[in-house]
């Protein structure tokens, strides 16, 4: 009888990732003393040969939505007009030399003026992936005094208006969303049903909640309650990343981290700054889920999810 068992040891997809987690952005602070933070994290990457780095949403400034403008166009200085550009292509540039892909978040000015709260993903080879724009766009419209500080993101970036795609890339199925994205079930599951395998999530959340204080304590709970879940429930690998500290006189919530596809955390950052923590994620453990208990195709029901789709607001019995 044969005594040698063979491993159905079929080669496992995996990805050596990062989150490359960012401490405050003075409002002052140049886009090329910004790059040279987010180089000083790549060559990190490099050396301990990391394939793919997420960077944090609004990752080039400061986070301007936090003061109000009379003139709409009173920030278009921290927005990207294209991407790369003139200073971003160092970043661009060094990454395909070390062929590590990114997702970078930035403010995006379009050529017919549309302001957009942006992400880009690039490949290994330095090739765009896609472009990734906010769907829940959170805060306030206009200037509200009562505020210790703003929150204007309604008024400086529109809503996505193609929603939550997936693309093939880094030999899987890959996605992206942007901080407040992060706390709605659609969100992940709108990439579920795509198979996705790894979501990239860069955030910049203040721990102070002017509408309820009571959750500034809670906001390290809810940020991993929400990646978490989202990762359990779609059976995908999750990265959370922040730019954290206190910027311009704002505490923001730092504790970037990588989620497995079971929602347990398998890396996380412990400070308020510049670091970058990594994680081989075995895309293959998404099957773990997919293929048992969030067999979508098994499993779910549709047919009676009708509202989740179709009804934007609650409608009492
Ligand atoms: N920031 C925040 C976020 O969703 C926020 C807005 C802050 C919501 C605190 C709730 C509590 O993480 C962004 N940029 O969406």
């Amino acid at each position: 009888m044969a005594n040698s068992t063979v491993k159905n040891s079929s080669p496992k997809r995996s990805l050596r990732v990062a989150a490359g987690q960012l401490g405050p952005i003075g409002k002052d602070e140049t886009r090329a003393e910004v790059i040279d933070r987010l180089l000083a994290l790549l060559d990190e990457a490099a050396d301990r040969k990391v394939e793919l780095v997420a960077f944090p949403e609004l990752a080039l400034t400061t986070f301007f939505p936090r003061w109000y403008t009379e003139d709409i166009g009173g920030h278009d200085h921290y927005y990207e007009k294209e991407m790369p550009g003139p200073e971003t292509k160092r970043l661009f540039d060094a990454a395909a030399s070390y062929g590590i892909g990114f997702s970078l978040g930035y403010a995006e000015l379009t050529p017919d003026g549309h302001r957009y709260n942006t992400q880009i993903l690039v490949e290994r080879d330095g090739t765009e992936v896609a472009k990734f724009r906010k769907v829940h766009i959170p805060g306030h419209e206009q200037d509200e005094p009562w505020r210790p500080f703003q929150h204007l993101e309604r008024r400086y970036f529109e809503e996505s208006p193609e929603g939550f795609s997936v693309w093939p890339a880094f030999d899987g199925l890959v996605g992206l969303a942007t901080c407040n994205d992060r706390r709605w079930p659609e969100t992940y599951r709108e990439m579920g049903l795509q198979g996705v395998e790894l979501i990239m999530i860069g955030y910049n959340t203040p721990v102070h909640y002017a509408p309820d204080p009571v959750q500034n304590a809670l906001q390290g709970f809810h940020n991993h309650l929400c990646m978490q879940a989202g990762a359990y429930q779609n059976g995908t690998w999750v990265v959370g990343v922040a730019k954290g500290g206190i910027e311009e006189g704002v505490e923001s919530l730092a504790q970037s981290a990588i989620y497995a596809p079971s929602g347990q955390i398998v890396a996380q950052a412990i400070s308020n700054g510049d670091e970058l923590i990594v994680a081989d994620c075995d895309l293959d453990w998404c099957n773990k889920y997919k293929e048992t208990l969030f067999d979508f195709a098994r499993y779910r029901r549709p047919e009676v999810y009708q509202r989740i789709a179709n009804q934007k607001g609650v409608v009492e019995p």
